[in-house]
């Protein structure tokens, strides 16, 4: 195995005896396999929708084949090969549907003809080797076959195998987004157009750099997009989240934590247990949940419990109630839960009993079979600071900075991970000044987000605006400060600073750079798939830079 995705790979390289994730060498064989599939099925599909053909179901397998493949997702071999068997079925519908929207004149030789002109006009290769993902067929061992296809057969050239990587884990990521606007019923032709024109993209041997470089932009700024649908999904399936202080303490009764991203199964699950005597606790990026009316409508929704998804291992154990993720971060569970975990959704680890669909029967019976919390209050923090919160008090937050009240505005946030230097983020978040008001998302904000930041002229100092999905309302709210200032964001006084771990950073970032956004700081270290040439064109273009100490990025930034 050879695995570089994300922020953990082994010594900065990439884990290639075993994942640090945990991923074992045939899940990252299988991996690999379902991407090559996904190629091949993105050639025809992109093809067949040329001639204006498509289907929904070809559509949606894409977001979930990519989305399982990103880091912390599925680690269960079973699942991953029914996916690739699913993958070719889906090929082979997308293949049928452009040979019948090309009239049918074309056989399939003709159809690798033709792609062998459009990738190269290399009259050289035989056709089937130039569009060879399309003539992908699974062999019998999938894991054996998925070991030819890892990242570094992508291409033989560095800096364009870089960018193609920059390209494919922003697909992966944006995937991630889409499917949970498609699991609230939102589509978007567009969306689905560009996933199949870029993963095609990523076969052709005629692209030069460039041309990655290009696709990775226009996958950012499709991603704002898809941010956005997601964001008014949201809004308008559970109203648009109001300030909400959370408890970090519990509540006498039986327990479930629910942990990953998907607001929607939260409410499945909270309709289910109503009534039950069984209260819900949010965990990771579940925590901005208590913010949306149509969610904290929910009396029995009733704290939030432990940190970020790195901890789960040590603290879970301390969970007397039903677990259940419904999308990542999960990690190996330890002996001491397994007995009470559960996954949903394109989440799984083997063993662990997976609910398929949107019966919660199984977790609501383990939560009554289990001890449940005591009554133990804590402390109380402040959640639901999306874009409509912070912009309906624009009046006061503008004014505040022409009377020199706030003097500077730091957005930090992003992934939380394991690595000790992101204890930088800690620091970072203690030491800027009084006078400066911090926004934060995504599951990085456990790193400080306990800590009493106190307030400005009753403008919190620490403004959650929600999880790694709600990066559209932390740009809403920029850009309506740059139009109350009449400056661009890059005249703002505004700085990222940015933490980074797994792909669905990378497409936001992605965003970021499709908005023109320069002097983001990244962390804790940068990605091991940036080669230095492409590392140089980000930092020429776009000034983006890797964090250094608290004192010296806040001593450059503030001067
Ligand atoms: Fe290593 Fe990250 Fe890949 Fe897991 S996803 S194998 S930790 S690089
Ligand atoms: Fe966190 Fe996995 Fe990325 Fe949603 S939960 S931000 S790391």
């Amino acid at each position: 195995m050879f695995c570089h995705q994300c922020e953990q790979a082994a010594k900065g390289i990439g884990c290639d005896v075993m994942g640090v994730c945990g991923k074992k060498p045939e899940v990252a064989a299988l991996q690999d396999n379902l991407l090559y599939g996904l190629k091949g099925l993105a050639i025809y599909a992109n093809e067949a929708r040329k001639l204006e053909a498509k289907d929904p179901a070809i559509d949606v397998f894409m977001l979930e084949g990519l989305f399982a493949t990103v880091t912390n997702v599925d680690f269960d071999p079973a699942r991953l090969e029914a996916a690739i068997r699913k993958c070719f079925e889906m090929k082979e519908k997308a293949k049928a549907l452009y040979l019948k929207a090309s009239g049918g004149a074309e056989a399939e030789g003709g159809f690798f003809q033709k792609l062998k002109a459009f990738f190269t006009g290399d009259e050289s290769k035989p056709a089937q080797e130039v569009a060879a993902p399309a003539a992908w067929v699974p062999a019998a061992d999938l894991a054996k076959q998925g070991d030819q296809y890892g990242i570094m057969t992508f291409h033989n050239d560095a800096d364009i195998r870089s960018a193609i990587e920059i390209l494919v884990y922003g697909l992966k990521g944006m995937a991630a987004y889409a499917d949970h606007c498609q699991i609230l019923g939102k589509h978007d032709d567009e969306v689905y157009a560009f996933f199949h024109k870029a993963l095609a993209a990523t076969a052709d041997p005629a692209l030069g750099l460039m041309d990655y470089v290009e696709l990775a932009m226009e996958c950012g700024k499709v991603n704002l997009k898809v941010m956005g649908m997601l964001d008014s999904a949201h809004i308008e399936r559970f109203g648009s989240p109001v300030p909400t202080p959370v408890q970090l303490g519990t509540k006498a009764g039986k327990a479930i934590l629910v942990s990953g991203h998907d607001l929607l199964m939260l409410e499945e699950l909270l309709k289910q247990t109503e009534g039950k005597g069984i209260n819900v606790y949010t965990h990771g990026e579940m925590l901005p949940a208590h913010g949306y009316p149509g969610l904290k409508k929910y009396a029995h929704l009733v704290g939030n419990f432990g940190g970020a998804w790195q901890d789960q291992a040590k603290e879970f154990d301390g969970f007397p109630g039903a677990i259940i993720f419904n999308t990542n971060c999960i990690q190996r569970p330890a002996a001491s839960y397994t007995d009470r975990l559960f996954t949903w959704g394109l989440v799984a680890w083997p063993g662990i009993p997976h609910i398929d669909g949107w019966d919660f029967n199984a977790v609501i019976e383990k939560a009554q079979s289990l001890p449940g919390f005591p009554d133990a209050p804590g402390k109380e923090i402040l959640v639901g600071f999306g874009h409509d919160a912070v912009l309906g008090v624009a009046d006061k937050v503008i004014e505040a900075v022409k009377g020199g009240a706030v003097k500077h505005f730091f957005l930090i946030g992003g992934c939380d991970g394991a690595k000790p230097g992101r204890n930088y983020y800690t620091e970072f978040a203690e030491k800027v000044p009084k006078d400066c008001v911090i926004l934060t998302l995504a599951c990085g904000k456990y790193r400080f987000n306990k800590l009493d930041f106190g307030d400005i002229g009753g403008i919190p100092r620490l403004l959650d605006v929600g999880q790694c999905n709600d990066a559209y309302s932390a740009i809403q709210i920029a850009v309506a400060l740059a139009g109350a200032f009449q400056c661009g964001v890059n005249d703002l006084p505004l700085s990222l600073i940015l933490s980074w771990y797994e792909q669905k950073a990378v497409v936001i970032l992605l965003t970021l750079l499709h908005l023109g956004i320069k002097n983001i700081k990244l962390g804790p270290s940068l990605p091991a798939f940036i080669s230095p040439n492409v590392l140089n064109f980000l930092v020429e273009n776009f000034k983006i830079a890797p964090i250094s100490t608290p004192d010296e990025d806040l001593k450059a930034i503030l001067g």
